[in-house]
């Protein structure tokens, strides 16, 4: 999946595809280089960002949307209205960091036939990283993550259209994100496709002990290791740089 942000502001790509032809012209180039899905999102959620008004957002995204009818795109939102007109002009998936939790969302993908990630995150973008805690992370977030899918389940969304991601970076530690990765092969027994995001984040950037070194080949492996440990999709910025170790790691096997 290729990360496509219509914003002034993500913490990675931020102000690169704020111009609509800029950002259509960024969506075919990913499709090009290998991504399946294109994942078009126009708020961003990096810790301390503020919301963005719906109309503001559906001004970024519907072209956007729009000019890349055809090709799977996901629309990257947790506001009712944003899924419900990004599904009118193409979109066929909901990748909703809110998990669907904000009113009226559950109603909005029931409505349509389109696939839904639901991504675990603790408080919201402007609070997520004030001292997270949890006794059991993997646990919690599993926990999380079920009852997201029950929910999904009782407003009459079948299981078969359900992807769930851990939400690395949401409302957790470097301790904590760590332990997700560690253990993301626990996640399978959810019985569900999971999808990883950990393309340039800061919890890469932790590890690497650098805020400003580029995270190219430290995101690459991330998204390696998470493939290897089960992740069925993988949110990424660079695609043709992840393709190319998926294809290596593939030749090889897994013997
Ligand atoms: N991460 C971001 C946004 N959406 N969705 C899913 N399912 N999983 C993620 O890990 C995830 C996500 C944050 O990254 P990005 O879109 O690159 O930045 P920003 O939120 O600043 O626009």
């Amino acid at each position: 999946m290729g990360v496509l942000n219509v914003t002034p502001d993500s913490f990675s790509d931020g102000g690169r595809n704020f111009d609509t032809a800029q950002a259509i012209a960024r969506g075919r180039a990913m499709l090009a280089e290998g991504a399946d899905i294109i994942d078009i999102g126009g708020e961003s959620t990096r810790p301390g960002a503020q919301p963005v008004p719906e109309e503001e957002q559906l001004r970024r995204v519907l072209p956007v949307v729009t000019a890349q009818r055809g090709s799977p795109v996901s629309i990257d939102t947790r506001h009712p209205r944003v899924m419900r007109e990004a599904l009118a002009a193409g979109a066929s998936m909901v990748n909703d960091v809110e998990a669907l939790r904000v009113p009226g969302a559950l109603e909005a993908v029931a409505a349509d036939g389109c696939a839904v990630c639901l991504m675990h995150m603790r408080g919201s973008p402007a609070t997520m990283q004030h001292s997270p805690e949890y006794t059991d992370v993997v646990g919690e977030v599993k926990a999380f993550l079920a009852g997201r899918v029950a929910a999904c389940e009782r407003a009459g969304i079948a299981r078969r259209r359900i992807v769930v991601d851990p939400g690395f970076g949401f409302g957790k530690t470097l301790a904590h994100n760590l332990e997700l990765f560690r253990r993301l092969g626990e996640f399978g027994t959810l019985g569900l496709p999971v999808m990883a995001g950990l393309s340039r984040k800061s919890l890469l950037a932790a590890i690497l002990g650098d805020p400003v070194r580029d995270r190219l080949a430290a995101s690459v492996t991330a998204a390696l290791l998470a493939a290897q440990r089960g992740a069925r999709i993988l949110r990424v910025h660079d695609i043709r740089e992840t393709r190319d170790a998926l294809a290596v790691w593939q030749a090889v096997g897994i013997a």
